[in-house]
């Protein structure tokens, strides 16, 4: 059997045996120092803002498997490459494989919250990766170059034992398949003792309840937690063990205190129906939900450690390493700003935060809703640039002014006679006044209004129609209730949010 399949074949063998032993020992210790997520939560950290953006707007949530697939592909490539190259000089495999070490211990490393030891997984993967490969080598020697092409005068082939090969293959993958595996269990059973301590949490009831919705609230109003959208850089969803969770509140205070979870139980909690959306949401686009969180007021909690007046900037930060700022002013000034332990009355999923994560009305989630929060920094704006303001996003937030069609879908073909127009428009803290919709180049007719429990939702409205057969063009444009008319002008969510109309076309038969 020709040497350069067998020897390619050997080298991702081993890369892949390497990364498996590593995944196993991550797993059982340090589960973000495992060799995949490092590199994986590094690129996504160096990643230019245009392409992160082109992710999250191209490939939704699908943008972290697509990550990992990435990485694994090009593992694959580079491992064939140095088997290859080990095939002819054994002291290749031992570059190569120190090669991917060091990538994997620098990305290790860099990850916020890392220790030295976080380098281990990397480097034990790479001497995995590379004894085997150099062995491997040593036990596939070539036999023989192809008698028939050197006849021929072509280059000749060389040649190795096919059974030897098998062998050491064999041998291989199947201790991949081993530590692969273990390293699944153990990842398993400990996910599973969080979901499980999830699923044991008793929240209790809010010492200020939301009100019930008003009647006439239209279906969808709230967005069941299975089908609210998930915007993060977790390239796995951190699960954090609620008994050893704390928030550490300090920075320009009087006191520095620390709270566990069972401390931020026994303080009165409110319920209240906000609505969330993302920077990145395009016009029309998905990112935007509502639900009723259940939370600890955020401002008497900060009055309590004594705030240095001078600290404008609320800095939250995530066990992994997310940073977002909010300004102080905003969270001080009587809107509900608050650290969310409920949301729809459970638990905060894992995937939105779990155990408590922070949610300010009004405020793009970047700048106010840090997921899985452990710690709150008082500090200034001066002083420090959370994660998405060093990538050139605004550091102040608020949300702008929108409005999106439902009903009918884009492209519909919608059947002649009574129709509805339907959709949501959105301008939390300020409210919505009007909304209107255009039919072509029709004029703007006003939306029936829905009723909202509050300003920091969003508003159901529709519109009855008698479409005339043929394609039609739908616009809908929002005014919020400081009279400022949602503007027509598109601007991309870079750097501070998208404008612009929403418009479809559907086509009446
Ligand atoms: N720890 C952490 N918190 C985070 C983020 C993140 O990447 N990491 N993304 C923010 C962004 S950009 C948004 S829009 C909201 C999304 O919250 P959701 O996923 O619960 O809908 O979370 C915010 N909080
Ligand atoms: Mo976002």
């Amino acid at each position: 059997m020709r040497r350069t399949g067998s020897s390619a074949v050997l080298g991702v063998l081993a890369a892949a045996a390497g990364v498996a032993v590593g995944e196993l020992l991550a797993a059982a210790t340090r589960p973000p120092a495992g060799p995949l997520v490092a590199v994986g939560g590094a690129i996504i950290d160096a990643t230019p803002t245009p392409v992160k953006e082109f992710a999250v707007r191209e490939l939704g949530t699908a943008d972290k498997p697509v990550l990992l697939g990435s990485i694994g592909v090009v593992l694959v490539v580079f491992a064939a490459v140095v088997g290859l190259l080990t095939a002819r000089r054994w002291w290749f495999g031992i570059v190569g494989a120190g090669i991917l070490g060091v990538a994997g211990a620098g990305a290790a490393l860099s990850r916020p919250a890392a220790g030295i030891y976080d380098a281990v997984p990397s480097l034990l993967a790479a001497a995995v990766a590379g004894v085997l490969l150099v062995g491997a080598a040593r036990r596939v020697p070539a036999v023989a170059a192809s008698p028939a092409a050197s006849a021929l005068g072509k280059p000749s082939r060389v040649l190795v034992d096919r059974r030897a090969f098998l062998q050491a293959a064999a041998v291989i993958a199947g201790g991949t398949v081993a530590a692969g595996g273990a390293a699944a269990v153990v990842k398993r059973a400990r996910g599973g003792a969080v979901t499980a301590s999830r699923a044991a949490i008793k929240l209790p009831a809010a010492a200020d309840p939301a009100k019930p919705l008003p009647t006439g609230v239209g279906p969808g109003f709230v967005t069941p937690n299975a089908g609210f959208y998930r915007v993060d850089t977790a390239l796995t969803v951190p699960r954090i063990d609620v008994d050893s969770w704390r928030l550490r509140v300090h920075g320009m205070v009087g006191r520095e205190q620390t709270l566990s979870f069972a401390d931020l139980l026994d303080r009165p909690l409110i319920e209240r129906v906000i609505t969330l959306n993302c920077v990145s949401n395009e016009v029309g686009g998905p990112y935007i939900g509502t639900a009723r969180w259940l939370g600890v007021p955020l401002a008497p909690l900060l009055r309590e450690v004594g705030i240095d007046p001078g600290a404008d900037q609320l800095v939250a930060r995530s066990a992994e390493g997310m940073t977002i700022g909010t300004p102080t002013a905003t969270v001080l000034d009587g809107r509900d700003a608050m650290l969310c332990v409920g949301m729809n009355g459970e638990p905060l999923p894992l995937e939105h935060g779990f155990p408590v994560r922070m949610l300010t009305p009004g405020l793009f989630g970047y700048a106010g809703a840090c997921k899985w929060v452990t710690e709150l920094e008082l500090t200034t704006f001066a002083e420090f640039d959370a994660y998405w303001v060093r990538r050139g996003w605004a550091a102040q937030a608020p949300v702008k002014t929108a409005s999106r069609i439902d009903r009918p879908q884009p492209f519909a073909e919608v059947p002649a006679g009574d129709a509805t127009i339907a959709g949501v428009a959105w301008a939390q803290g300020r409210g919505i006044r009007t909304v209107e919709v255009r039919v072509d180049d029709g004029s703007w007719q006003r939306a029936d209004l829905l009723p909202t429990p509050s300003t920091d939702t969003w508003v159901q409205w529709r519109l009855p129609w008698k479409p005339a057969a043929g394609p039609h063009t739908l616009t809908v444009r929002a005014t919020d209730d400081t009279g400022a008319v949602q503007p027509e002008a598109r601007v991309t969510p870079f750097p501070s949010g998208a404008t612009g109309w929403h418009g479809i076309t559907v086509t009446v038969t």
